[in-house]
């Protein structure tokens, strides 16, 4: 397969994933401009780096080349994650995302109730989401990840230390991994707890900021 063919395979999820970072940045500046909190502290999103797919056609023993079947059981090419402050902002923003009709959920995974045996805690949503090309319209999958700060925190440097270790951890470092998602667990049930708190601070500071700077 030479490298033009998976230029053209990819080029619909780089589109997905411009398209639907713009869309979820969107509903965060809506939340600002209507004055209230977003639930959404930030977006990031990402298509699969090639030598992900090939590590992934490899584990799924599917063959690497650009196929339907690729696109049918790698449903994470196009890769989005929303970042929240609160556990609670999680259902919120999956709402938001069940309530719209640009794009259709497929599939939740819930890696909150049911984390994973590693520790990792996230909400996983699949929606298939419509691309406009110039030779017509194309679903493409997408996996849009939600979590808090302390779960991204926990996931984004398990990651890098799985991709050193290559998902063979030495015991220690796995039990010291397990009582960090503990941690995490725990920062975010704290956090909850003093929300109210928090966010009564937010609305003044950004009251006093509007006074200072009315533009
Ligand atoms: P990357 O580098 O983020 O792209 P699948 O592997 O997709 O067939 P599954 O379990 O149905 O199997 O998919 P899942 O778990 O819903 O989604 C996989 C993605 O979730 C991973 O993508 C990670 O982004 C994230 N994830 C799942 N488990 C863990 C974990 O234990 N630690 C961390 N840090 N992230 C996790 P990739 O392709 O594995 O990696």
């Amino acid at each position: 397969m030479g490298p033009g063919l998976w230029g053209v395979f990819l080029s619909p999820y780089i589109q997905a994933v411009d398209e639907l970072k713009i869309k979820l940045k969107g509903m965060r500046s809506q939340f600002g401009i209507t004055g209230s909190t977003s639930p959404i502290e930030f977006v990031t999103g990402r298509v699969k780096p090639l030598a992900s797919i090939y590590d992934k056609t490899l584990e799924k023993g599917i063959p690497f080349e650009p196929s339907l079947q690729l696109a049918a059981e790698l449903q994470d090419i196009a890769g989005l994650r929303i970042m929240c402050q609160f556990v609670d902002d999680i259902a919120t923003v999956v709402e938001l995302i069940r309530q719209r009709d640009d794009m259709k959920v497929i599939e939740e995974k819930d890696y909150i109730s049911n984390s994973k045996p590693s520790g990792y805690r996230s909400y996983h949503i699949i929606v298939e989401y419509p691309v406009e090309t110039i030779s017509g319209k194309i679903e493409v999958l997408a996996e849009i990840q939600i979590r808090t700060l302390a779960m991204n925190f926990w996931a984004s440097i398990e990651h890098s230390l799985n991709y050193k270790y290559k998902g063979l951890f030495p015991e220690e470092i796995k039990n010291r991994l397990q009582s960090a998602a503990e941690a995490a667990f725990k920062l975010d049930e704290e956090m909850s707890s003093i929300r109210s708190e928090i966010q009564e601070a937010q609305v003044y500071f950004s009251e006093i900021k509007e006074a200072v700077n009315p533009n």
